[in-house]
């Protein structure tokens, strides 16, 4: 569809700051602070193909933006190692740097497919992207069911599992009594090493040696394997105080809870998405506000007195710095374009995205500062 310029929503006329104080959604909340800290509502989208490009990317660029948008499928060489892997590294340099990762997975099927895409197979994409979006063409049961998968994956989050393994040796009387240790150790279910990997605590402590050797545990041919879990809060989000460089200053990092955005209107010449689409998608993210972000659309959908949604928009390109006044043109595969200005200024979306117009400038540092001071006049001209 092409997008009416309407009557700002009077959200449109508010700071980041006064909205993350009202925003209900923990992400979007901390997202709008993220912006206001660093004044920027500048997205890269990261469309390479080597997870060096990625993370070399995310790292140089990463002063300047507030969200880092990866196609994870796009990366020829991904490692989906959950400690050391591309997202774990990626997810480091977010903390240093302060954005959000989203993942831009488009999902679109069934609500159990969706589900299982979502936090299943190899890139288990919850464990790893604040956000992530979802085309509503199945219908509101995708959203439904990714929100359902969000929650139940905050829930398990709650708590970290703590595993605690000691190898002793077994009591000199008898080697039976510690086969029967065994036993019931495993019927518990315990010995499961993803859990032990999971939160790094799979390691036998010295401590625990020497209490074994003190009850009264010598050596033997029989050795005892003992795991322990038990559950804790898991830590609040930590800030530089307690995390030193490792996190942005002034800002502690990202919550864990995830959020949604819904592929309400594209940029792309001649697609679908007509305005009973579009509609349908701000019903949905009404109805699971505690989820859903906001959308991926040309203009604002706050339309309600009381939406305080985000929309991030693509397809987003300025002239070149040397002719300001150049008109801006698609990219011939169907991808159009407007500027920071129309975006934010006059569309009243929050977020511009990126791709191309950065990632294959000559210097894709100073070009994405180009972009985030647009931006950035744009919106502070708007909310004047
Ligand atoms: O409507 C849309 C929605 C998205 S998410 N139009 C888009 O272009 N995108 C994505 O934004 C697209 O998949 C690509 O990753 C990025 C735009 O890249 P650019 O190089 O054209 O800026």
């Amino acid at each position: 569809m092409s997008p009416k310029s309407t009557t700002l929503h009077h959200v449109t006329k508010q700071s980041y700051s006064l909205r993350a104080e009202k925003a209900t959604h923990p992400l979007t909340s901390y997202l709008l602070r993220l912006m206001a800290l660093k004044s920027s509502n500048l997205c890269v989208s990261a469309d390479v193909s080597t997870a060096r490009e990625l993370l070399s990317l995310a790292d140089n660029l990463g002063p300047s933006i507030v969200v880092l948008k990866t196609h994870y499928d796009l990366i020829s060489n991904w490692d989906y190692n959950p400690h050391t892997g591309t997202a774990a590294r990626l997810a480091r340099i977010a903390r240093r740097h302060g954005f959000l990762i989203f993942e831009d997975r488009k999902f679109g099927d069934i609500g159990n497919t969706v589900q299982l895409q979502y936090t299943e197979g190899t890139a288990k994409i919850v464990e790893w992207a604040h956000i992530t979006n979802v085309n509503m063409v199945p219908g509101k049961a995708a959203v439904d069911a990714l929100a359902e998968a969000g929650r139940k994956w905050r829930e398990r989050k709650r708590y970290e599992v703590k595993t605690d393994i000691s190898v002793g040796t077994p009591r000199p009387e008898s080697v039976d009594s510690d086969a029967e240790e065994d036993e019931d150790e495993e019927e518990d279910g315990f010995e499961t090493p993803v859990q032990q990997d999971e939160v790094g605590f799979g390691r036998l402590t010295a401590d625990t040696q020497r209490q074994r050797e003190r009850d009264g545990r010598k050596a033997s041919i029989v050795s005892i394997t003992t795991v322990s879990q038990h559950f804790e809060p898991a830590n609040s989000p930590r800030s530089a105080e307690d995390f030193g460089d490792e996190v942005l200053r002034g800002i502690e990092e990202a919550p864990l809870e995830r959020g949604l955005l819904i592929l309400a209107q594209m940029s792309s010449k001649g697609n679908f998405m007509n305005q009973e689409y579009t509609d349908a998608c701000v019903e949905s993210a009404r109805e699971n506000n505690d989820f859903v972000m906001g959308f991926i659309s040309q203009e604002t959908l706050n339309r309600e007195e009381d939406d305080q949604f985000v929309s991030m928009t693509p397809g987003c390109q300025l002239p070149p710095a040397e002719d300001e006044n150049a008109e801006v043109k698609g990219d011939g595969k169907g991808q159009q374009y407007n500027t920071p200005q129309k975006i934010i200024g006059e569309m009243g979306n929050d977020i511009i995205i990126v791709g191309r117009g950065i990632i294959k400038a000559a210097d894709p540092v100073k070009e994405a500062e180009r972009y985030r001071k647009k931006g950035w006049e744009a919106y502070e001209a708007r909310i004047a």
